[in-house]
């Protein structure tokens, strides 16, 4: 079986991660847990890009050395991996010693080939893009991407001689027409190299941050080169490594259709001269915007995808991301389409058919799974569903295989809708009220925990925690993705015999009226940046140690000097735990300006601990030090609260801690 590899771009350290990075990571890990459900070998790689002149801007602005930033935003690139539930076999940091090694091999390759050389590099350079452009690709002078002015460079650089594979590279595109997907950005990719490609200025002698150029200290490898390299040095290398000779012919690279050119010319240009393979596919997927506009700082602020997943669920999230835009569209994030989507097809759809499914196999069947009959007369509207479910599984995997996420899920919520229908029309509540019906009430029942069986595996690679609980409900074994064994249903009626059946919380509650109105209030403020501030101080368990201050007369003004007394601060969350015996209080280990200070904090219900790390609050340092449910405090953290729960509050741009809060 061939074996699977996909990855994701390496994200820069400059930025946090926000709902484009998102999008790419959750696409790749749904891809990569359906190959796992059908027992294929696969690696599903991710990781940061952390090298180059922004990351290098981007600390010193901030006053701290490259490594220090990047250690701090892979935090939040982790945990935020976390919460949206992605399972990457490994997150590789371009920082990293075994990276470095691969790059500096792969240069000497290319100079081996006689296809590096000194020369001159007089041009124009976008840091944001981290590419070179020629007068004419700027657009009135600007960098044709961020339109923003380029820096113009004048130095001695290496060269890579990308000019020599022209030829080689159209031929491939020739040979493989599923190199570069979707079509429309094939025939960009193939107008752009026949327009004629120059050779690459792949050094800088201007920057130190970087991987060095074997045998010229002088020089570090242009940024593009060391990050592309990622994709093999994450396999251990070329030539011999076990994983490289495994997966790597079968690479296939998601990427935003911002980074196409990097990867379907200069990454095989590159691949050409060392001799290697090309990767199977480069997939670009297309571009989101927010509520219509472009992904500004503020507008990230409301797409946080931590947040959004803490706030909906992260299955409900990922749904929508995966559902919404075909890959390779453009789409547009919308919180009233997302709201729309939970409502009408996780809790109408999926969630009621569970439901309704569940209630009917206890009142009518002691809360068992009845053996469906392997023969007896065959009922046209079994057959249909048996079809219908048949065409699915089928369809569910096809759209996988050929990048179409979400047409795999259009095409499983026709199954569905369509076993909701079941019910309607074998209307087993009617069937109850016959007893000579009895054996036929049974067969409904048991073919609607069959096709349900059948949806929580399809549905595994998309909403992995749903299927779960789902499997759950059923009385059925959780799947088990590392097995590489083939899960898919084969035979109606082949699965695991069930335990007994679970009820539970609903799969996905309705948002009602209440409900959105307060999500929506909640993340227009995250967008505007305007919601009420109150202290996230310890509440109901800690008021018999800390009296809640009385609240303020309305007439009540303060002076300056009155609020100069507030030491306020910013501080990183470290490390949080749930305290024991009290359901809202968590124990925060926060780093403010190198030291480190425990304090208690009254949002467990807002927030689980993983939720909070890396997460930059803050701090009232001055507060009093008490001792809460046995647990001592030193200072409060503070966080808006509206009728929706409560919301930390934090700074709109990464700030060092221990930075005074004025
Ligand atoms: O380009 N819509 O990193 P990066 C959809 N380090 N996807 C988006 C998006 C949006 N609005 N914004 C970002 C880099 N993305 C390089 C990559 S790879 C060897 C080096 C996604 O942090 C999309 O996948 O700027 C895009 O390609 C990627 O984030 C760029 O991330």
């Amino acid at each position: 079986m061939r074996p699977f590899y996909l990855t994701t771009p390496i994200y820069y350290v400059n930025d946090v991660p926000h709902l484009g990075h998102a999008y790419t990571t959750v696409v790749g890990d749904t891809l990569a847990r359906y190959h796992r459900s059908r027992g294929e070998a696969v690696r599903f790689q991710t990781g940061t890009d952390e090298h180059g002149q922004k990351i290098e801007a981007a600390a010193a602005a901030r006053g701290l050395t490259p490594l220090q930033l990047a250690d701090e935003v892979v935090s939040r690139f982790r945990s935020t991996w976390g919460e949206l539930g992605i399972a990457h076999d490994d997150f590789l940091r371009t920082t990293e010693p075994r990276h470095a090694a691969v790059v500096q091999r792969l240069w000497q390759r290319l100079a081996e080939r006689g296809d590096i050389y000194l020369g001159e590099y007089d041009g124009a350079y976008c840091v944001a893009c981290e590419e070179y452009y020629t007068e004419t690709q700027l657009v009135a002078g600007n960098c044709p991407v961020h339109a923003r002015p380029v820096s113009r460079l004048k130095q001695t650089s290496y060269f890579f001689r990308m000019s020599r594979y022209q030829d080689a590279l159209l031929e491939h595109f020739e040979r493989h027409p599923e190199f570069v997907q979707p079509e429309m950005r094939r025939n960009e990719i193939v107008s752009f190299i026949r327009s004629g490609l120059r050779d690459l200025s792949v050094s800088r002698s201007t920057l130190s941050w970087g991987i060095r150029v074997p045998g010229d200290d002088t020089h570090v490898i242009y940024v593009w080169i060391d990050a592309l390299t990622n994709y093999i040095s994450a396999l251990g290398g070329f030539d011999e490594a076990p994983a490289y000779r495994q997966f790597w012919p079968q690479a296939i690279h998601l990427i935003g259709k911002d980074i196409l050119r990097f990867h379907a010319v200069y990454w095989p240009c590159m691949l050409l001269s060392a001799g290697l393979p090309l990767p199977r596919t480069v997939f670009a997927h297309g571009w989101w915007t927010v509520n219509g506009q472009k992904m500004s700082k503020s507008l990230m602020n409301a797409v946080d995808p931590g947040m959004l997943a803490g706030d909906v669920g992260r299955d409900a999230l990922r749904y929508f991301l995966l559902r919404e835009t075909p890959l390779g569209h453009d789409g547009d994030f919308a919180h009233e389409a997302l709201i729309q989507r939970i409502n009408a097809d996780l809790a109408n759809d999926l969630g009621n058919l569970l439901n309704r499914s569940l209630a009917m196999a206890a009142k009518y069947c002691d809360g068992q799974t009845p053996a469906l009959l392997a023969t007896g007369p065959t009922d046209p509207t079994d057959q249909a569903l048996i079809a219908l479910a048949e065409r699915v599984r089928d369809a569910v995997a096809s759209h996988f295989e050929r990048l179409e996420p979400s047409r795999a899920l259009e095409a499983l919520w026709e199954l569905v809708r369509a076993t909701n229908k079941y019910i309607d029309t074998t209307a087993p509540y009617r069937l109850a009220r016959a007893p000579e019906q009895r054996s036929r009430l049974d067969q409904v029942v048991a073919h609607l925990l069959e096709a349900l069986r059948w949806i929580s595996v399809l549905l595994t690679p998309a909403l992995p925690d749903s299927a779960a609980t789902m499997r759950r409900y059923l009385g059925l074994p959780a799947l088990e993705p590392q097995l590489e064994v083939d899960q898919w249903p084969a035979r109606w009626g082949d699965g695991p015999t069930p335990a007994a059946l679970q009820r539970g919380e609903p799969l996905f509650p309705r948002i009602d009226d209440e409900r959105r109105q307060a999500l929506i209030a909640r993340w227009t403020a995250r967008a505007t940046g305007g919601a009420e501030v109150v202290a996230a101080a310890p509440t109901v368990e800690a008021s018999a140690a800390t009296p809640a201050p009385a609240p303020a007369e309305p007439s009540d003004t303060i002076t300056i000097d009155d609020f100069a007394r507030c030491e306020l601060c910013i501080a990183e969350v470290r490390a949080a735990a749930r305290v024991e015996g009290a359901d809202r209080l968590l124990r925060l280990t926060l780093e403010v300006g190198g030291v480190e200070r425990q304090v208690v904090s009254g949002i467990a219900k807002a927030y689980a601990p993983e939720q909070l790390l890396g997460k930059r609050v803050l701090l009232l340092a001055n507060l009093k030090p008490t001792t809460i449910r046995g647990v001592r405090s030193e200072g409060m953290i503070l966080a808006a609260g509206d009728g929706a729960g409560l919301a930390l509050c934090t700074v709109d741009r990464d700030i060092p801690t221990g930075a005074k809060v004025r």
